[in-house]
């Protein structure tokens, strides 16, 4: 068959990819010109693990090329983006765009697919009227599905093969073209189901999480006020069988979990009351995070306070910094009066400051904020980092340092954890170890 993929984004290029790695003619499309020029050139323009050597390959072989306009096609998928705008209401304008860039093309038996996540509704209100200017009509001369894309950054062409789909169609006809479209490299199950059902099965997915990771947050907060370790207490709590609490962190970033709430909060603003509380809970942790470290800081005497942040993308492993709280993190300890310094290794900036390395972001520093377990960090020898720190004040937002052995044996026994927060305050000599106490 020959594919139509429009956007060529994260979900995408890999998909593209692995369609015609399965034998199609695909056609990838986007407006940006360095995108199409570098996958003609055979390279992949994201970083994902085990792309670049794909792409190139099924570049080589002929079976994927790009181009800035939409050909002829037996199926169009569309992957472009749905961000929020200001008022947190979904921007559709890319998926109009694109519908309206298929709609000259569209023919008899055309399969029109959109994967990008949309608000309920949204296929058979504003995208079928635009493809059916074509005069032809949805579910009869043409097929419409709706396959929300699942997959991970970091293990995205695994799970892409792996993974279950969900297939919605406007008539069973058009989800079981889908669904045979899609057996072609799909692995996993594919189920088929109604348009809408299939649009709200991907929000109720991230809400979902939006919501759990919101709960650790809060949990995070109560064992704050109480004294208690929040780590543990989840921990034995998921020992429950039935019990699976996420974990907390700095807050809730990527283009994804951070988003789709608000299509529901949007579709249904009068019965979304959890799930916009969940949203509030995860959007205000940066700030909570970084007056966290200012009270801290404040022990140290300094007139400006040196902090230095370690991981400016939106999650560990991806190099993506797209709504990422640490972003929001450093704007907020700034506007508190500190002097940050950042490093990460997947980043080269944050938009206003250049990355360091590792010993240069610490060096003179007054605390030292872990705000993404990336691998990189897990093993790091602490001891001889906050050697070269002014007060070597160790804020681990991601409990990723817990288990450290060289951590346990730096913290003097009446160290405290506080919030999400394992905080240690170490005697610069790093002889005597004295605890900050607790306010
Ligand atoms: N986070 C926590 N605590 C956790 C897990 C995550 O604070 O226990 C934070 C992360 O640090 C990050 C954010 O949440 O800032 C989102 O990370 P994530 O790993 O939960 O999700 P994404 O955005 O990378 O990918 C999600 C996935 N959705 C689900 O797991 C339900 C993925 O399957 C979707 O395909 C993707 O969104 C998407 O495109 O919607």
């Amino acid at each position: 068959m020959k594919i139509c993929v429009v956007g060529l984004g994260y979900i995408g290029l890999p998909t593209a990819t692995l369609a015609a790695l399965a034998g199609h003619k695909v056609v990838g499309v986007d407006t940006n010109p360095s995108v199409v020029e570098a996958l003609n050139n055979g390279t992949a323009h994201i970083q994902e693990p085990g792309l670049d050597e794909l792409v190139r390959k099924v570049v080589l072989a002929g079976r994927l090329t790009a181009q800035a306009n939409v050909p002829d096609a037996d199926v169009y998928i569309v992957a472009v983006p749905t961000p929020i705008k200001d008022d947190k209401t979904a921007d559709l304008s890319y998926v109009k765009a694109a519908a309206y860039s298929v709609t000259p093309h569209i023919q008899e038996g055309s399969l029109f697919i959109v994967e990008s996540t949309i608000p309920p509704g949204c296929t058979e209100e504003l995208i079928i009227p635009i493809l059916e200017e074509s005069e032809l009509r949805a579910g009869i001369d043409f097929y419409v599905a709706h396959c929300p894309e699942r997959v991970i950054p970091g293990n995205v062409l695994h799970e892409l093969v792996h993974n279950d789909r969900i297939v919605g169609g406007i008539n069973p006809a058009s989800a079981n073209r889908a669904r045979a479209f899609y057996a072609t490299f799909v692995k996993g199950g594919i189920f088929t189901t109604g348009l809408k059902e299939a649009e709200l099965t991907k929000l109720a997915e991230n809400a979902y999480r939006d919501v759990n990771i919101a709960f650790a947050n809060e949990l995070a907060g109560i064992c704050e006020s109480l004294g208690v370790d929040v780590w543990e207490v989840i921990k034995m709590a998921n020992r429950h069988p039935r019990v699976n609490i996420l974990k907390p962190g700095p807050g809730v970033g990527g283009h994804c979990i951070a988003v789709d709430p608000w299509f529901l909060v949007e579709s249904c603003p009068d019965c979304t009351r959890l799930i916009s509380a969940a949203r509030k809970v995860n959007d205000d942790r940066p700030a909570r995070i970084a007056q966290q470290v200012a009270e801290m800081l404040a022990r140290c005497d300094v007139d400006v306070p040196r902090v230095a942040c370690l991981g400016m993308t939106y999650k560990a492993d991806v190099d993506d910094m797209r709504c990422s709280p640490s972003l929001d993190v450093v704007a907020e300890l700034e506007r508190l009066g500190c002097e940050v310094r950042i490093s990460d290794p997947y980043a080269n900036a944050n938009g206003k400051h250049e990355c360091v390395s590792v010993e240069e972001a610490v060096s003179g520093a007054d605390a030292l904020v872990l705000l993404v377990d990336h691998k990189q960090y897990l093993n790091f020898d602490l001891e001889s980092l906050t050697k070269l720190m002014r007060h070597p004040v160790i804020v681990d937002t991601r409990g990723a340092w817990r288990d450290t052995p060289e951590l346990e044996m730096m913290v003097a026994p009446e160290a405290f954890v506080r919030d999400t927060i394992r905080t240690e305050y170490f005697e610069p000599s790093g002889e005597t170890k004295a605890a900050v106490p607790m306010p």
